[in-house]
């Protein structure tokens, strides 16, 4: 088989770029490890940023997400049983979060992908990755009814995530991994409880954070922070609507959480991990292959996304004049965006944590949370890296 790119991995990265060449009409095949029902029902992350929507918009990928997504402008952060909100839509020329599950945007991209001729291999096994220093690089894999098969292309873009076999091919010593571990560990929960919030709240709390994340009408999504080593099967589901009532808990309010049926309960460990370069010789990571960071902040989709709209810019500018300066440049591009969301992840993660580090720690997040109350010059920042830049 031969096509001009090979797309390891059919998350929102290799999803992505694989509708933008397609459209640039660039011949692709997307090579996915699990079937299309597991991935189309993965829940994971569910907010975009206006910068991810107006991509999906211009190539026409957004018309269900642009009628069915929540809009959102303000969140609010609760502190010893006080609130405030931030309206950063206001103070950022009125951008917004759409929230819209990361399983719906999976699913709206294989149905139009699939619709204008786009060739997925669901349920592949065994991927390898050949010559990619060499002109024609290859991928090799395993079909679900057992058939070995080949494809030779002109790059191979690696967008299986944190987990997948694209990173490892590369060679030892080519590159630089940074990684840290924050310290903290988030018990993460989905439930079929309608919000109780229009906002995210963020809430800081002596037995520590608990965040409120919205999905849809009927699902929310909970993160409560838990000792280091804490197993999910540790806390029951009585325990987690405990601590999820008294930490979100306000002074003289009537506001109360709506209870549902937990469907998730994972522990997320906090870490950051980024690489360098994100390419080797025709290979070109993407997303979480590339770049792990905290859900604090809700990254980690948008930078998948805008890899992908970089990559698919220098593949189309190399098709149609033969330039090399995007594909030279894409990493360094996108390392640019990737370091900014990290900082601005951890600024955030000491923002709503007291208790990592040291207590001289927990009275910087004091003063950074106050100062984020009084200051409208501190807010608008906030604003911008929040929405997005
Ligand atoms: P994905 O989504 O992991 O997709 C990779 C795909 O590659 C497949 N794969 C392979 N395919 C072929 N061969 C192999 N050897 C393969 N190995 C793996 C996998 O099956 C999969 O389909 O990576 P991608 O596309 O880079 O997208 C990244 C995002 O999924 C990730 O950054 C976000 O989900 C992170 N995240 C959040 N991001 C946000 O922007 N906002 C959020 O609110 C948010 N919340 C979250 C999150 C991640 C979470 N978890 C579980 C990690 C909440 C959670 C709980």
């Amino acid at each position: 088989m031969k096509r001009s790119v090979a797309v390891v991995g059919a998350g929102p990265a290799g999803l992505t770029l694989a509708n933008l060449i397609q459209q640039s009409g660039i011949d692709c095949v997307v090579l996915e490890k699990a079937s299309r029902t597991h991935v189309e029902t993965r829940p994971r992350a569910g907010v975009l940023e206006h910068r991810s929507v107006t991509m999906l918009e211009s190539h026409g990928l957004a018309d269900r997400l642009l009628m069915e997504a929540d809009r959102h402008g303000t969140c609010e952060f609760r502190v010893s049983g006080q609130a405030f909100q931030v309206a950063y839509s206001d103070l950022y020329g009125g951008r917004q979060h759409y929230v819209y599950p990361q399983q719906e945007v999976v699913k709206d991209l294989i149905a139009a992908f699939l619709d204008a001729g786009g060739d997925i291999r669901f349920s592949v096994s065994d991927v390898e990755l050949a010559d990619l220093t060499s002109s024609r690089p290859s991928v090799s894999w395993t079909s679900a009814d057992g058939v070995r098969s080949t494809v030779t292309c002109d790059f191979v873009a690696g967008c299986d995530g944190f987990h997948g076999v694209c990173r490892p091919s590369i060679p030892d010593g080519v590159l630089t991994e940074f990684t840290h571990q924050h310290g903290i560990e988030w018990l993460a929960i989905l439930a079929e409880a309608p919000p109780s919030t229009k906002a995210i709240i963020y809430a800081l709390h002596e037995d520590g954070f608990a965040g409120h994340m919205l999905r849809s009408p009927t699902v929310s999504r909970f993160y409560l922070q838990v000792p280091v080593g804490t197993k999910a099967s540790d806390w029951s589901d009585e325990q987690v609507w405990e601590a999820l009532h008294k930490r979100f808990a306000l002074h003289g309010s009537t506001w109360s959480l709506t209870e549902g049926k937990i469907i998730e309960k994972r522990v997320l460990d906090m870490r950051s991990h980024v690489v360098e370069p994100m390419s080797y010789g025709r290979l070109y990571l993407l997303g979480d292959a590339a770049h792990i960071i905290t859900p604090v902040g809700a990254k980690g989709m948008n930078l998948a996304m805008n890899d992908a709209a970089t990559l698919s810019h220098a593949l189309t500018d190399f098709y149609a004049t033969g330039s090399e300066t995007g594909l030279k440049t894409y990493s360094d591009d996108c390392l640019r965006r990737v370091w900014r969301a990290q900082e601005f992840s951890q600024w955030m993660v000491n923002m709503i944590h007291t208790d990592v580090g040291s207590p001289f720690f927990g009275r910087l997040a004091q003063a950074r949370l106050e100062h984020l109350a009084e200051s409208a010059a501190y807010r608008a920042s906030f604003a911008e890296n929040y929405v997005g830049p």
